[in-house]
């Protein structure tokens, strides 16, 4: 066994799963504005210490993404944040990628940006205590989208990237997200989202990449959120199963899913499915944003001071995430 495949064992094993943290400042101080919240270095550090401190970390959480912002402030006891997380057991991570530009030829489309400076970049995260990394390319479904240009150029930087991380002695999370938005079906989902799994796995055999010491972070196979069919859950876990076992190579360790916009418990019963029917050899399990921060987010915005309260919500969703990563969800859980 690889030190890579270690970690990313230590990270998604036993139902554990990653909290995504790792928010720019754009979209935390979206978020916070959301629920009346000024968006400001000390309350985004206030909020993230809160979850990262929380007793549900122990038995839940394997690995936390961090920001650049956050991965550098210290906690209100003068705790460094990567020290916090690794003292609950939990691997620290970072994201690395600087954001998504216009993609040239394909105004309409990303294409993910920070290859430039990157192992100088990771060099310092490494001594900060990350042993993780996380990049994402974004890809929208349309009639005409993703375009091929979308798919190959995403998929070359997603693997330059992983190779680049490798060599620094950490594992790369590779996530191509194929957005929600729009009025497809899960079929047309099912069919992009596999064209573009399978050319990021091309990408990544081609440059190199030790397939076992990677996670892949995937969106589920859904409708779109404007589509006025809606298929039921169950069949939501099998076409995830079947577009991840048509495309991802079997020395792949763990896919750790996204919750792209669906509610905590959607996200939560989908991942439950998904373990019961499991017929791969892959660990299935979570990283979320949203789905695990949304209702804790809530509660800390009515009083920043109750942070009892906004850990126990952290903690109820930490742990309905983590029965749902081995199949042990019910939704009576829900309420207890
Ligand atoms: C936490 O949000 C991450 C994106 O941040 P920026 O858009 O600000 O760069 C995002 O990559 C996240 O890690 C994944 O999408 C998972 O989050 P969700 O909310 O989809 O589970």
């Amino acid at each position: 066994m690889t030190e890579l495949n270690k970690i990313a064992l230590k990270i998604i094993s036993n139902g554990k799963g990653i909290l995504a943290a790792d928010e720019s400042n754009g979209t935390m101080t979206k978020r916070l504005e959301a629920v009346k919240i000024n968006s400001t270095p000390e309350n985004r550090l206030s909020f993230r210490e809160i979850l990262f401190s929380s007793e549900g970390m122990k038995d839940c959480i394997g690995g936390v993404i961090l920001y650049d912002e956050t991965i550098n402030q210290t906690s209100s006891a003068g705790q460094s944040i990567p020290d916090l997380i690794s003292s609950s057991g939990a691997v620290p991570g970072i994201k690395v990628d600087t954001g998504t530009k216009e993609l040239s030829d394909s105004p309409e489309e990303k294409i993910t940006e920070g290859l430039d400076g990157l192992r100088d970049r990771l060099k310092k995260y490494y001594e900060l205590g990350a042993r993780f990394t996380k990049w994402r390319g974004v890809y929208s479904i349309s009639e005409k989208y993703p375009s091929k240009l979308a798919i190959n150029s995403n998929a070359n930087a997603l693997a330059r990237y992983s190779a680049i991380v490798q060599e620094s002695g950490m594992v790369p999370i590779v996530e191509p997200e194929v957005l929600m938005d729009g009025n497809h079906s899960a079929e047309v989902c099912l069919s992009k989202t596999s064209e573009v799994i399978k050319k990021c796995f091309n990408e990544l055999i081609l440059h190199k990449v030790d397939l076992t010491g990677i996670i892949l972070k995937p969106n589920m196979i859904l409708d779109g959120n404007l589509s006025k069919n809606k298929i039921s859950n169950e069949e939501v876990s099998l076409k995830t199963l079947k577009c991840l076992k048509d495309s991802v190579p079997k020395e792949v360790p763990g896919i750790a899913f996204l919750s792209g916009g669906q509610s905590e418990i959607e996200a939560t019963e989908n991942l439950n499915l998904i373990n019961k029917n499991n017929n791969t050899n892959f660990i299935m399990t979570y990283s979320y944003g949203r789905a695990l921060q949304q209702s804790a987010l809530k509660v800390w915005s009515k009083d920043t001071k109750d942070t009892i309260a906004t850990q126990n919500t952290f903690n109820h969703r930490a742990k309905m995430c983590t029965l749902a990563a081995q199949g042990k969800w019910a939704s009576e859980l829900e309420n207890k």
